[in-house]
């Protein structure tokens, strides 16, 4: 496969996505902000361009999404059985298994992957992937005015939303000038910040609150190895009445402590199942933690699923990161 320029790629996305019809765009499995605003934006470049676009994901769409306009037009696999596309559009997906069940609804033809992840694995026909950009919604929203169009307040929310929840409101070392000017044009455009970030960052259910309070009592904390993790069984959830998305948010707070360079979270999601969650605050690189367990993501943020038990998954990825600390460390003071 020839190897594209940026600015190639981008052109190559404009072009077929303006000649084809009609496509499915999907996000990642438990979608966050920035998967749900990069495809909330392809789908309203399509429908400008006189083009049937189709929002896919495998999971629910967490409510506090509810917000953004036509976010009600998310099928999920199953409603969409019945049909099948030539023309697929993944947004923020690293990797193909990340779209999940909507894999299903694919016909081999064209296959264009937008995404800003370092790990992807360029599974593509057209793969337009910028590891600089804070989040896939940046892209998106560079690629709506490529294509000369207007920023409406409803796409322009969806997309500030993404770029919002990538980059922790602004906070975190992936955000950029292009980040910062490309959320400028946004806001021209009749965003709400304080409405964005009301939803996405200041709000929490009475379940994950009570979610966060266990949680926290829970959290172990050992600053020799800079390290601090916690554990979600199932168990915890359901006493909470908590949903799996109100898990999301909470290794910020472990990584949070001071002193700490590494939160990790565990998740329990099935019997034979466990999600991992790591942030790392300035040093170690947990892409690559996660990619040694088949996962993936950025330097400071990243995940990976495991096919264990929660009692023995832990284990072997304690002694990861306790070991990732170590190396990286010890590299920093030679
Ligand atoms: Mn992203």
């Amino acid at each position: 496969m020839n190897q594209r320029t940026d600015e190639e790629a981008l052109k190559a996305v404009l072009s077929t996505l303006q000649a084809g019809e009609p496509t499915l765009i999907a996000t990642h499995v438990n979608p966050d902000g920035d998967g749900i605003g990069a495809a909330l934006g392809v789908a309203y470049a399509l429908r400008k361009w006189g083009k049937e676009a189709v929002l896919c994901c495998e999971s629910p769409i967490p409510s506090r999404y509810d917000f953004l306009e036509g976010i009600d037009a998310f099928h999920t696999p199953d409603q969409l059985a019945t049909q099948s596309f030539t023309r697929l559009v993944t947004v923020d997906c690293g990797d193909w298994a990340r779209i999940g069940k909507v894999a299903s609804l694919y016909r081999p033809g064209m296959l264009i992957n937008i995404d800003h992840h370092e790990t992807n694995t360029q599974f593509g026909t057209i793969n337009w992937v910028r590891p600089q950009a804070a989040a896939t919604s940046e892209m998106v929203a560079e690629l709506l005015k490529e294509g000369g169009l207007p920023y409406e307040r409803g796409v322009a929310t969806a997309l500030f939303t993404g770029i919002s929840v990538d980059t922790g409101s602004f906070h975190y070392s992936n955000t950029t000038p292009q980040t910062m000017r490309q959320a400028a044009d946004l806001l021209e455009n009749g965003v709400e910040p304080d409405v964005v970030s009301d939803r996405l960052f200041d709000t929490y259910t009475l379940p994950q609150f009570q979610l966060m309070r266990r949680a926290f009592d829970a959290m172990q904390v050992e600053l020799e190895s800079k390290m601090a993790w916690v554990a979600i069984p199932f168990e915890m959830l359901s006493a909470c009445g908590a949903s799996q998305d109100d898990v999301e948010g909470l290794v910020n707070y472990a990584r949070g402590i001071e002193g700490v360079e590494v939160g990790l979270l565990f998740r329990e999601v099935g019997s034979n199942e466990v999600k991992i969650s790591l942030r790392s605050r300035k040093w170690v690189n947990v892409a690559e933690i996660a990619a040694s367990f088949g996962g993936g993501g950025h330097a400071r943020a990243a995940g990976a699923t495991l096919a264990l038990p929660l009692s023995e998954a832990i284990q072997p990825v304690l002694s990861a990161v306790r070991n990732k600390v170590a190396e990286t460390f010890a590299e920093k003071a030679r």
